[in-house]
């Protein structure tokens, strides 16, 4: 297995330490906006994290236990089987695309008589499906050319956005980046709370106004904020929903706009959180964001939750954009870089 994510246990209590963290009010901590400290992770959680494995468990019942169960349970490699696994794709959301090639690439290597038992087909499988994978694995790398390198967060309501950039200024403070983040969700006074207490809980400055307030203009103060302090990051926070889908993407087609008036190749990422769980539906979706708003890159958020994990593979065979992260729970170290191998090891191991 792959180590990405594993790290050494801290030396206190991690249940004791997750109580407390869980319970402490976050105005207790101490919040001084001039100050920016990476902050340890023994800081803020004090479990490892848990396998990828664990976490994708929802969606391995979905096809990666059966897929298991019909491969290696049996002893001959016939069509039935074949038709079984392409059941099992559909419905666990790959796509017809994506199953269509698992199936044909498997069905003409059982052709050339290619395995010897169901095991070597289940580790063919295994490549075929790490391979549709692997062209999306681009991980986000903050380009230090660009200060502050500017990262707009967009998609609908409840997606997970305001909790992403929670865990992605954690995971950026662990490289050792300072960061600053734009409370540009002025819809709801409930999102500027919600961003500021993840702004606490890293200790990083947080730029807000009042409900109601031009999310374009605060982004814009962040910014030059950001570039007065010498800040390399900035996540700029927006709304998911507005009157309409078209009064959405021209506040967020604004955004750009006004940023670029800063600094002329920002945003240097546009990044689309993308809840797992809306399966063939959050493709539609991410579509019309990427035609208003030309994405740079996905995160797909509460894999954890969801059988439809398999959403995946028709991310990587239809719109062929680099997946960044993927979320695997609401804690802060729950939002990680995406691998294929890796994905694909702990759906199918
Ligand atoms: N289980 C799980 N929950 C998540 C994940 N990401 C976000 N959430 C939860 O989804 C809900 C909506 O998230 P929020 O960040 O407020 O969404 P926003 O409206 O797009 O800003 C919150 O309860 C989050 O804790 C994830 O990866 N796994
Ligand atoms: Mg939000």
């Amino acid at each position: 297995m792959f180590g990405f994510g594993k790290r050494k246990k801290p030396k206190d209590n991690p249940v004791e330490q997750e109580a407390s963290t869980a319970t402490a009010p976050v105005a207790d901590i101490p919040f001084n906006p001039l100050t920016i400290k990476p902050v340890e992770p023994e800081q803020i959680e004090g479990a490892e994290p848990a396998d990828l494995t664990e976490k994708l468990a929802k969606t391995r019942r979905g096809f990666g236990d059966g897929m298991a169960d019909f491969v290696l349970g049996k002893k001959e490699l016939d069509s039935n089987m074949l038709d079984e696994l392409e059941t099992t794709l559909l419905s666990a959301d790959v796509g017809i695309e994506a199953t269509s090639e698992i199936i044909d690439t498997l069905q003409s290597q059982i052709t050339r008589k290619a395995f010897a038992n169901t095991e070597a087909l289940h580790i063919a499988l295994g490549d075929i499906m790490a391979k549709i994978l692997e062209p999306c694995e681009q991980p986000l790398v903050i380009d230090s050319e660009h200060k502050p390198y500017v990262i707009l967060i967009v998609g609908i309501n409840g997606a997970g956005k305001t909790t992403s950039i929670g865990k992605l200024a954690h995971h950026f403070q662990q490289q050792g980046k300072s960061v600053l983040l734009a409370a540009g969700d002025t819809f709801r006074a409930a999102a500027v709370e919600q961003l500021k207490e993840w702004g606490s809980r890293n200790n990083v400055p947080v730029v807000a106004q009042g409900t109601g307030a031009d999310p374009a203009s605060v982004i814009f103060d962040a910014i030059e904020s950001a570039s007065s302090k010498n800040i390399d990051v900035v996540i700029a926070d927006t709304a998911g929903r507005l009157h309409t889908q078209d009064h959405l993407m021209e506040e967020l087609k604004k955004i750009k706009r006004v940023m670029g008036k800063f600094d002329g190749s920002a945003p240097h990422e546009t990044l689309l959180i993308m809840d797992a769980g809306f399966g063939q539906n959050g493709l539609q979706q991410a579509q019309q964001f990427h035609e208003a708003m030309t994405l740079s890159g996905l995160a797909i958020t509460k894999l954890d939750g969801t059988a439809k994990g398999g959403i995946l593979f028709a991310i990587a065979s239809k719109l062929k954009l680099p997946i960044r992260f993927i979320g695997v729970g609401e804690g802060i170290e729950d939002l990680r870089p995406f691998h294929a191998k890796e994905f694909v090891e702990a759906l199918l191991e």
